[in-house]
C-alpha cells in the first residue's frame, strides 16, 4: 500500500468542545502522522475558496458562515491509504449515518456541523495540502 497524505480541518464546532487531542488521538491510532499543524480563523475568501467546489450547491452560504465562525485546526496526515483510512476514522458526512466511534457519530451534532474535514482523492488531498501549507511547513514521517 503507498504512503500518502491527506488534508484534515477540525472544524469550528469541535473546536469548541475542546476535543483537538481527542480527535488527533484516533488519528494516531489509526497509523496517521500528524505532518503540519496550524490553528487558523478562515476568512470568507478561504471558506469560499477552500469549499469553491461547492458553490453551486444549496448549503454553501451555510458552509461558508459555519468554516467563518470559529477557529479551526488544519492538518496533513500522512500514512499508508491515509485518504481512506482518513475518512473511514471521520465517519459518514451526516452523523446519523455515521458508524459508531467515528469522529463524526461522537462529535458531530448535524450534516452541516459535522466536526471535521477529510480530502476525498489523490488530487484533492494535494489541491488541498496546497491551499494551507508551503512544501517547507510538511515534516515528513516516512523516508
Ligand atoms: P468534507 O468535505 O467537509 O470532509 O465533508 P464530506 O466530503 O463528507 O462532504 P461533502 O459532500 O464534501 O460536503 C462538504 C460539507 O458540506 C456540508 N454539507 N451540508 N446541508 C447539507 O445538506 C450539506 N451537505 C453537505 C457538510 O458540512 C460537509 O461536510
Ligand atoms: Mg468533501
Amino acid at each position: 500500500m503507498a504512503v500518502e497524505r491527506t488534508l484534515s480541518i477540525i472544524k469550528p464546532d469541535a473546536v469548541a468542545k475542546n476535543v483537538i487531542g481527542d480527535i488527533y488521538s484516533r488519528f494516531e491510532k489509526a497509523g496517521l502522522s500528524i505532518v503540519a499543524a496550524r490553528m487558523l480563523q478562515l476568512s470568507r475568501e478561504q471558506a469560499e475558496g477552500f469549499y469553491a467546489v461547492h458553490k453551486e450547491r444549496p448549503f454553501f452560504k451555510d458552509l461558508v458562515e459555519f468554516m467563518m465562525s470559529g477557529p479551526v485546526m488544519v492538518q496533513v496526515l500522512e500514512g499508508e491509504n491515509a485518504i481512506a483510512k482518513n475518512r473511514e476514522v471521520m465517519g459518514a458526512t451526516n452523523p446519523k449515518e455515521a458508524a459508531p466511534g467515528t469522529i463524526r457519530a461522537d462529535f458531530a451534532s448535524s450534516i452541516g456541523t459535522n466536526a471535521v474535514h477529510g480530502s476525498d482523492a489523490p488530487e484533492t488531498a494535494k489541491q488541498e495540502i496546497e491551499f494551507f501549507f508551503k512544501p517547507e511547513e510538511i515534516c515528513p514521517r516516512s523516508r
